[in-house]
Order: structure tokens, then C-alpha cells, then sequence
């Protein structure tokens, strides 16, 4: 091992002074260099992205000490780390994070300041790296904040797209994708290390040997790839460390196959290099829904690949017993996309490093969990057998034989109980031979958890019902949770301001400590204060939404917000619904529109391409907006706002700008959501269903503070069990059969009654998701949404209430919980 005391000494010695000092002069001198030196303009002649990049580079100075700090002391510490494996990561802006955990905003902001130029501006060129599709992937962004600021080692492993999730654009309000070349005018925060390239194999075939008395299999490859890791800083806030971010990019083993390109075949030699570097080319834009495709299953076995091999080969000292495995690693899986690495590492240890059976599956058992994302039954991930045998055929055996030794279990438990042996197979017959994820990683991990407390429990009686009971041990919850520092202190510095005024700065780091809030929510000049700042938060909103989309919103209606992504689950129509019989009702004279709240809906959505039904309800949306928005007899008092391309940098400013909160997915349907969350923090109250993670919220927040409406999950189940018919509910409710007949009538499609069509005949003859069924309880709960909302102070108590009870909701909670409850990885002791 290096020897440590002169290695700090060195990396040390190696930051410049002026850096050292954190002074504004100190920032100024660095940032030119940065210009001049690795840019190569002066200040006269810098574009905004030159000055972008030279700034990024700056702040990435100040971090880089920490960062080389905190890799030597996990080395010398040896400490247990989280690999936390996750298809994706959605960053967002990494600019803002960064100064604020190095606290350097000040500095900087004064620095550029007498240079004469603008931080908003050096902020707004960032383009977002986009490295997700929703939920899912941020929770894995605000978990290894999480981690960083309460230092937890932690590795995060993932891919590094070359096109993150398309950019959204509207042609006469259709969704149409643009490719998001997010790399165009380069990342900054990346550091390549193309020396530490891993090769990862797939196809050919396997054979068996004798190896000196023992038969043991090896896998011939058919062709390979190199993963080249990128790292980034996962910087925590004020705390000087620094995680590591691993992201692979596919590379082609040799840039051109010499042979062919000697025997003049250049284009076939290119050929190669593409087809290896489609690996990580681009993320795929579905949510929730997994799709086989093969390309899939190359990206998912490529990047846990290399992350085992990372991990086992480099993080490791290099004559480390494997033996003792447990007590340095707990690889998390996020959601069944890692899975693969499973019978990876069962590979190595028994092919590779020549283990018996059992005691490389003793070892496996202790060193995987996984957590499940969904409830949907078509959304748990299932690739045929067909597929992973040509694609990785020594795995398949694996997984064989995983399944083989688990259903003897199963069987020993059961006998006699062959139907319960099928359900519980890894291996499913029907429709095709294929390899069930979520069940591989329930037999092999050492814990299971759900996202949410209604999610675990519904995971445990209905999902993975039999797993539960055959082994009730691993089943456990972990409610998820976002990161104060980006969704309040970053982009709610009004409200931040506020809090840090009244309680302390202590809440960053330990959200519970807004609870100290409550008797303020009596306070009437607190309330003021509190109202001046969602106010502000508005205008702010309506500049960005002019400067982006053109949009005009009036910040003195009330913001009513839905932004998520576009999936019938989590009905969009329902609001839709809603925005169309208000609109209905003022205009053929049933309400009296001064009876009515302006409101503005906003919206934000993207659909998976291929998803039909999301990208017709997109368009009804932009065109009931269009109509609406012009229609002069309800100027006012009802508009959609629906900003293309919603993102993280979006969600940013829209959030604390909200008023209500939009969480309506049918019970038992959403995991968790976590926009939930971020709009509870930002002071905005909730409507909702007893669903996903808004269950927790409404208990915490308190049935006053919250409007609950909606079928509950038994509910639910029962309606379906009877026969659920959604014509009956049209036919008897007067208020929604207007509604439906006006979008039916082609009112909002210029009288083609035919565009919006499968929208209205899926809700009147299918409606999945039962939609018409909670139509009514939505509209009565909208009506207490405006009563209350017509009491500003009683609203603007609420809201100051629902701040001061949603501290369970930092993701530093839900990272304690995964280290009691899973992980058992303490924070280092910064002082050690
Ligand atoms: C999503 C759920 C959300 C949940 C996030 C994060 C998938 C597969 N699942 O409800 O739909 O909040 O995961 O856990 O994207």
C-alpha cells in the first residue's frame, strides 16, 4: 500500500494557494487561468460556454482535494462500502450543487461579478445530463448526495449514455423526440480514464474441462466490448467528502480490425466500432414499462459487468480474500435492470477463482439486495431464455441451477404442492421460456424492499406473495425520500432563507428539524413572509417559462401543478377531466364564473415514444390548453400551461412555485412518487389518493393539511373483483358525461370528433385505470380544494404546516434506513 502520510502530503501540497484560501481574488485569478490556459480565449473574446467550462473547472479545483482525499482514506480505512447499481442517474445541473457544497457561492458570485459577468447566466448553459427517465433514476441521484453529506462510502455504477433522455418538443401540440446530445459542447464534471478500460464478453458458448480432478465449465466468448469508466464527484455538502459517480462507455476492443482494413474493407472495419459503441449510446425512454430488446440486455450485463470487475480488481487490494466479501461490499440493485450481475458473480467465483458451488452462493447471498420499483405486473422484467442464452449462455446455466437448488427447498417446504413450485420457478414456461428478474433477485438477495410503506406491504401480500411468506425475513420497506439540499436549499433559496432565519441552518443536513417550524404556522407575519415568497417564486416561474416556451402564466391565480411522467396509471386524464367540465360548466352557464378559482394548470409530461395511448392524452391536453387559452369567457380564470420537455432543471423552479400538488394515480398503483415529496417541502398542499408514499405524507401532515379523495386499494380490488363498468359511471353522473361529450364532439380538435377518439372510447369501455369510478370524489375534493383555498391564511397555515411535517422525506432518512435495515454500512467518522 502507498504510503499514506506522504501521499496527503502531496495531494496537499499540490492545490494551489489561492484555492486553498477560498478568497474572491484567490477565485478570480483561477477562473481566468482556467479561461486562458484550458479554454484558450481571453476574457474579451470567451463565448458563455467558454466562461461555463472554465467556471466548472474552477469549482471542480476546489473539490479535487477532497475528492483525492476521501479515496485515500476509504483505501486506508477499508471500510464497507454501498455499490449502488442503477441503469440510470438523473443528475440534473451539476454546476449549483457543486458551489453550494463546496460553499463557494458567495466567492464566486462576487469573483464574476467585478469581471462583469453574470452567474445566472454561466448556470443557465449547462445543459442537464439526462441520464433518466423519472423517479426512479433521480432517487438514485438524491441517494448518493445523501450518502456523500453523511458520510457513507459509496461507489454509484452506471452507464454513460451518450443521449440521455429525449428532448421533448410539441408540433402542433404532438409530442415529437429530439435526441438530446447532452455531450455536444462537453461535460466538465467527467473525468475519463481510458487506461482503466474493462472488457466485457458475450455470446459464444460454454464447455466443460477436467481441472485436475474437477469438472468445471468455462465460457467462450463469442465477441466483446471495453467499458471505459468516466467518474464524477458526488461532492456532500460542506463536509469535505467527495463519492465517486462510475459511469461505463462502450468502446470497440481494437478501433479498427487491422485484418479487414488491410484487405481494403474499410467500412466493414468502422462497422465494428459502431456496433460496439451502440452499447452506450442511448438510454431507453420507456418508464416503468421494460421492453425486451436486446440491446437492453447488452447495456445491463455490460455495465454490471464492469462494475464487478471494477470493483473486485481495482477497489480491492489486490491479494484480497473474496471470502470476506460481505464485509466491504452490499451491492444495492435498483429495480431488476442489474440484476445480471447475479449469476456474474457467481461466474467468477465458481468459473474464475475455481470456488465450489455452495460456498460462492453462500457468499452471493450476503452481498446483494434488491429494491423493486413497481407494482405493475407487466413491469417486472422478464427476458427470454432464448435471448440470454445467445447473449450470455454461461449465466443462463447459472440461473439454471440457481432455480433448480432453490425450487428442491421449495419443494422440501411443500410437498406436494406443484402449482405453488411453477409460481415460485425463476423459470417461467408460458408464454415463452424466460428468466423472471424480481424473482432471481428475491432468492439471492439478502433483502428486499419495497419504495413506500403501502408499496412494501402490497410487494409482500400480492406481488411477491409466495416469496414473502417462504422467506419473511428479507422482506422490509424503505420509504423513499429527495435531497433538501438541490429541491429546497438550492431551488427554494426564498423559503431557505426563511427557515435558516427562523430555526438555524441545522435543517440541510437534518430535515427533521423543520418539525421547529410548527408554531410559526401561527405566526402572522411568518405566514406573510412565507406567502411574499411563494409570490416571488411565481414571477420567477413566469419569467423562465416566457424565456423558454413562450408561455404567459398569470402569477395571481392560483398554480395547480401536475408534472410526472405520462402513464395512465397515474392519470393525467382524471385532471384533464376536471380542467374540461370547469370549462364545460362556465361556459354553458351552470357555474357562475365568478364563483370560480382562477386557477392555472400546469402541466409536464413526457410519453415513451411507443406508447400510444400517453402520446394522444398529450395532445388532448395541449389542445383542450389551446382552446381554453383562448377562449375569451374564461379569461382569467382557467388556462393549461403545459411546458414542453419537463426536467429536472425545470422541476427546479416550477415546484416552489406551486400552490397544489397533483398525486392522483388510482391506489395501489404508484410505488411511492417522490414529485410528492419536493412539493410538500415547497410548501404546496396536496391532492391526492391513498397511494404510494402520499399515504405517509397525509398521515404526517395531517388530514386537515391534505385533500384526500378516491377509491382506496381494497377498494379498488373489489370494484374490479364485481365487474367494473365504466359506462355506468357516465351514464349516471350528469357533470362527467358533459365532460366526455364535449372532448367527443371535437370541440377541441377543430370538430374532428375522430382525433381524440381512442382517448374517450378507452376511458368509456376499458378505463384500466378507473378513472371514471373516482371522477366524482375528485371534483367534490376540488370544491374543498377552493374553499380552503379562498381562506388565505388558513391555506398559507396549512402549507407553512405541511413544511414543517415533511422532514421524513429527506433522502438522508431513507439512506439511515437503508443502512439499519440492509446495508449495515456506518458513516466514517470524519475525525477518524
Ligand atoms: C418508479 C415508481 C415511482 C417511484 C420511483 C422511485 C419505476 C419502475 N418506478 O412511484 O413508479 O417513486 O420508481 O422509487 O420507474
Amino acid at each position: 500500500p502507498p504510503d499514506v502520510a506522504s501521499v496527503r502530503k502531496v495531494t496537499q501540497n499540490t492545490e494551489p494557494i489561492a484555492i486553498r484560501e477560498r478568497t474572491v481574488d484567490g477565485f478570480t485569478r483561477e477562473f481566468l487561468r482556467e479561461l486562458n490556459f484550458g479554454q484558450g480565449v481571453d476574457l474579451s473574446r470567451a463565448s458563455v460556454n467558454d466562461q461555463y467550462l472554465a467556471l466548472a473547472r474552477t469549482v471542480r479545483h476546489y473539490l479535487m482535494v477532497r475528492w483525492l482525499e476521501t479515496l485515500r482514506r476509504q483505501y486506508e480505512l477499508q471500510a464497507k462500502s454501498v455499490a449502488y447499481l442503477s441503469a440510470e442517474f438523473l443528475l440534473g445541473r451539476q454546476l449549483d450543487n457543486a458551489l453550494l457544497a463546496s460553499g463557494l457561492q458567495d466567492v464566486v458570485e462576487e469573483g464574476l461579478g467585478n469581471l462583469g459577468i453574470d452567474l445566472a447566466t454561466l448556470r443557465d448553459a449547462e445543459v442537464e445530463p439526462g441520464l433518466g427517465n423519472g423517479g426512479l433514476g433521480r432517487l438514485a441521484a438524491c441517494f448518493v448526495d445523501s450518502l456523500a453529506t453523511m458520510n457513507v462510502p459509496c461507489i454509484g455504477y452506471g452507464i454513460r449514455y451518450e443521449y440521455g433522455i429525449f428532448r421533448q418538443t410539441f408540433v402542433d401540440g404532438w409530442q415529437v423526440e429530439k435526441p438530446d446530445n447532452w455531450l455536444a459542447l462537453g461535460s466538465p464534471w467527467e473525468f475519463p480514464h481510458p487506461e482503466a478500460a474493462v472488457t466485457v464478453s458475450f455470446g459464444g458458448h460454454t464447455e466443460t474441462y477436467d481441472d485436475e480432478g474437477t469438472e468445471r465449465t468455462r465460457w467462450v466468448p463469442g465477441w466483446s466490448v471495453l467499458g471505459v469508466p468516466y467518474n464524477y464527484m458526488v461532492p456532500g455538502f460542506e463536509n469535505g467528502r467527495v463519492n465517486t459517480l462510475r459511469l461505463w462507455s462502450a468502446q470497440a476492443t481494437r478501433a479498427f480490425d487491422l485484418e479487414i482494413f488491410n484487405a481494403g474493407d474499410y467500412a466493414e472495419a468502422v462497422r465494428a466500432q459502431t456496433f460496439a459503441e451502440n452499447i452506450s449510446k442511448v438510454l431507453y425512454p420507456e418508464d416503468s414499462t421494460p421492453q425486451g430488446k436486446e440491446l437492453r440486455l447488452q447495456q445491463q450485463y455490460f455495465f454490471v459487468a464492469c462494475s464487478l470487475a471494477n470493483f473486485l480488481e481495482e477497489v480491492l487490494p489486490e491479494d484480497f480474500d473474496l471470502r470476506r466479501l460481505p464485509e466491504r461490499i452490499i451491492f444495492q440493485l435498483n429495480d431488476t435492470h442489474p440484476v445480471i450481475a447475479i449469476p456474474e458473480l457467481m461466474r467468477i467465483l465458481v468459473d474464475e477463482r475455481k470456488w465450489n458451488w455452495d460456498d460462492a452462493w453462500a457468499v452471493i447471498q450476503k452481498v446483494f439486495a434488491y429494491t423493486c420499483h413497481t407494482l405493475l405486473p407487466e413491469a417486472l422484467e422478464v427476458w427470454s431464455a432464448d435471448l440470454l442464452g445467445r447473449l450470455l449462455p454461461r449465466h443462463l446455466e447459472i440461473i439454471y441451477r440457481i432455480n433448480e437448488e432453490f425450487l428442491d427447498g421449495v419443494r422440501e417446504r411443500y410437498p406436494d404442492d406443484e402449482l405453488r413450485v411453477r409460481r415460485m420457478s425463476i423459470i417461467a414456461e408460458h408464454p415463452e421460456r424466460s428468466v423472471r428478474m424480481a424473482f432471481l433477485a428475491t432468492v439471492a438477495g439478502t433483502k428486499v424492499n419495497g419504495v413506500a410503506a403501502l408499496h412494501s406491504q402490497l410487494l409482500a401480500d400480492k406481488v411477491l406473495h409466495d416469496f414473502s411468506e417462504y422467506f419473511p425475513e428479507k422482506f422490509t420497506n424503505v420509504t423513499n425520500g429527495i435531497t433538501p439540499r438541490r429541491f429546497v436549499r438550492l431551488a427554494n433559496p426564498g423559503l431557505s432563507g426563511l427557515i435558516t432565519g427562523a430555526i438555524g441552518d441545522g435543517w440541510v443536513t437534518d430535515l427533521e428539524r423543520l418539525k421547529e417550524l410548527e408554531p410559526l404556522a401561527d405566526d402572522a407575519e411568518f405566514r406573510r413572509l412565507f406567502r411574499e415568497i411563494k409570490t416571488n417564486n411565481k414571477h420567477r416561474l413566469v419569467d423562465v417559462l416566457r424565456e423558454r416556451d413562450g408561455i404567459e402564466l398569470d402569477p395571481d391565480t392560483m398554480l395547480d401543478v401536475m408534472v410526472k411522467r405520462l402513464h395512465e396509471y397515474k392519470r393525467q386524464t382524471l385532471k384533464l377531466l376536471h380542467v374540461v367540465s370547469l370549462y364545460e360548466r362556465i361556459t354553458s352557464g351552470v357555474l357562475d364564473i365568478d364563483k370560480v378559482t382562477p386557477r392555472t394548470f400546469a402541466f409536464g409530461a413526457k410519453a415513451a415514444p411507443g406508447y400510444r395511448m400517453a402520446k394522444q392524452i398529450i395532445g388532448l391536453i395541449n389542445a383542450v390548453g389551446r382552446t381554453i387559452n383562448e377562449d375569451p369567457a374564461v379569461k382569467g380564470r382557467l388556462s393549461i400551461a403545459f411546458p414542453a420537455n419537463y426536467n429536472v432543471t425545470l422541476a427546479e423552479t416550477l415546484i416552489p412555485a406551486a400552490d397544489l400538488s397533483e398525486q392522483i394515480s388510482l391506489a395501489g398503483k404508484e410505488a411511492s412518487g417522490t414529485g410528492n415529496m419536493k412539493f410538500a417541502l415547497n410548501g404546496a398542499l396536496t391532492i391526492g389518493t391513498d397511494d404510494g408514499a402520499n399515504v405517509e405524507i397525509r398521515q404526517l401532515v395531517g388530514d386537515d393539511h391534505f385533500f384526500l379523495f378516491g377509491l382506496t386499494e381494497p377498494e379498488v380490488a373489489d370494484v374490479v373483483d364485481a365487474g367494473y363498468h365504466p359506462t355506468s359511471y357516465y351514464e349516471s353522473n350528469k357533470t362527467l358525461r358533459h365532460a366526455l361529450d364535449l372532448i367527443a364532439s371535437g370541440k377541441f380538435s377543430g370538430g374532428d370528433r375522430h382525433v381524440f377518439e381512442p382517448v374517450v372510447a378507452n376511458l368509456l369501455q376499458e378505463d384500466r385505470f378507473l378513472v371514471l369510478a373516482d371522477f366524482q370524489a375528485y371534483l367534490d375534493a376540488q370544491d374543498r380544494v377552493d374553499a380552503a383555498y379562498a381562506d388565505t391564511d388558513a391555506w398559507t397555515r396549512s402549507a407553512v404546516l405541511n413544511v414543517a411535517r415533511s422532514g421524513f422525506f429527506s433522502s438522508d432518512r431513507s439512506m439511515r434506513d437503508y443502512i439499519d435495515r440492509i446495508w449495515h454500512t456506518p458513516p466514517i467518522d470524519p475525525n477518524a
